[in-house]
């Protein structure tokens, strides 16, 4: 049957969150769909921290995939989930664990004196690699891997790394090769594509955090300041970006071999998310040479642009997310396909079906 591939369904609690946790005024951030608190559970005092979505549509499908990946070790993980009446709206009230760690890039930033290594940022990018192995096996696309959804555990320099927020995430399986009018062997691969297209957003991802990881600055920049200038979508899509002298150096050629294969331009030629965990810089992540990089002083002297590189992240990959959905096929209600519409005249019934 069809949507039963969900193993663990998720039901949330109807009782009231303020039986369980203290909600507290604090802000630790805000998500694509909703804002997040800092809250304390009555049981033990603990701190989590609780995302708070008004309940429709487009935060069901957050949570729902959310939920699916939570167990991994490097997403950040769901403890509860309330459905509650929250200031007069109905919400889905998300407890998760709190990452006391704050963002990948603040860590590194404050490594400005301490000499951070290409080893540290070849073990850093593996990690995140494993949060994207693990969704892309579970056919999640996160579609949204940048800087601020990269968060660590806590303070200690062993803190795991973890991903967060599914707010512009997608299932992946095609969900129309499931319906009856298809035979797997006859598939196009066009019906294919889609899939693959939404996982690609996130390999390009790995490539910019690689590189910037590298360096402490962005493969590609707008001029003017502007968040998405009409330049620099062109060096994107053009795949028009340098490793440039001095910060890149003493950089190993395999990391360099690694960022092309991400951030190759056309999504068919771009690394998949197993190839990059067979790359034998990510692979040997624990023995790429502890060279000391620049990054670390880049990102400390650059700190006021950092907002800027932030901006234009969430503005590359929002046109990733819309240039990629209109390589989707055409809705089969639409087709004229003269083959389609032979089967339409033989089984008059299955265009319901279809157009479900
Ligand atoms: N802990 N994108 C940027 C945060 N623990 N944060 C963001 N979407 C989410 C905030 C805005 C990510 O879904 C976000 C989401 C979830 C979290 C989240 C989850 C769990 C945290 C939007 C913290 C934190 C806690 C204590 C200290 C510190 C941070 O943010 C810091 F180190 F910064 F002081």
């Amino acid at each position: 049957m069809m949507g039963e591939t969900q193993s663990k369904n998720l039901q949330p609690k109807k009782t009231n969150i303020t039986d369980d946790y203290k909600i507290s005024a604090n802000v630790l951030g805000l998500g694509i769909n909703g804002k997040v608190l800092e809250c304390y559970s009555k049981a033990n005092g603990r701190k989590f921290a609780l995302k708070v979505l008004r309940d429709n549509p487009k935060a069901r499908r957050e949570l729902d995939l959310h939920w699916k990946a939570s167990g991994s070790l490097h997403i950040v993980n769901i403890i509860d989930v309330y459905e509650n009446v929250y200031k007069g709206s109905r919400c889905l009230l998300v407890v998760m664990e709190c990452m006391e760690g704050g963002e990948l890039f603040s860590r590194i930033q404050e490594r400005a004196d301490t000499a951070f290594t290409e080893r540290e940022a070849a073990e850093i990018v593996a990690d995140i690699g494993k949060a994207i192995a693990y969704l892309h096996s579970m056919n999640i696309a996160h579609r949204d891997v940048k800087p601020e959804n990269l968060l660590y555990a806590d303070t200690s320099p062993l803190a795991l790394l973890k991903l967060t927020d599914f707010g512009f995430a997608k299932e992946t399986t095609n969900t129309m090769l499931q319906t009856p009018c298809y035979t797997p062997y006859y598939v196009a691969p066009e019906v294919l594509g889609p899939e693959k297209y939404d996982k690609s957003c996130d390999m390009w991802s790995l490539g910019v955090i690689t590189y910037i990881l590298l360096c402490g600055f962005p493969p590609f920049y707008s001029n003017h300041g502007m968040a998405i200038s009409p330049g620099m979508k062109k060096r994107i899509r053009n795949g028009q970006y340098e490793f440039p002298k001095p910060e890149w150096t003493n950089v190993s050629d395999e990391a360099k071999d690694l960022i092309r294969q991400l951030l190759k331009t056309d999504p068919n030629d771009r690394m998949t998310i197993t190839e990059f965990m067979q790359h034998p810089w990510v692979k040997r992540a624990s023995e790429v040479p502890q060279t000391p990089l620049m990054s670390a002083i880049v990102l400390k002297e650059e700190e006021d642009q950092w907002e800027e590189v932030q901006d234009e992240m969430t503005n590359a990959l929002a046109t990733m997310r819309v240039d990629y959905d209109q390589c989707h096929i055409k809705d089969v209600k639409e087709s004229s396909n003269p083959l389609l519409n032979k089967r339409r005249k033989k089984a008059p019934g299955l265009e319901i079906q279809i157009s479900k």
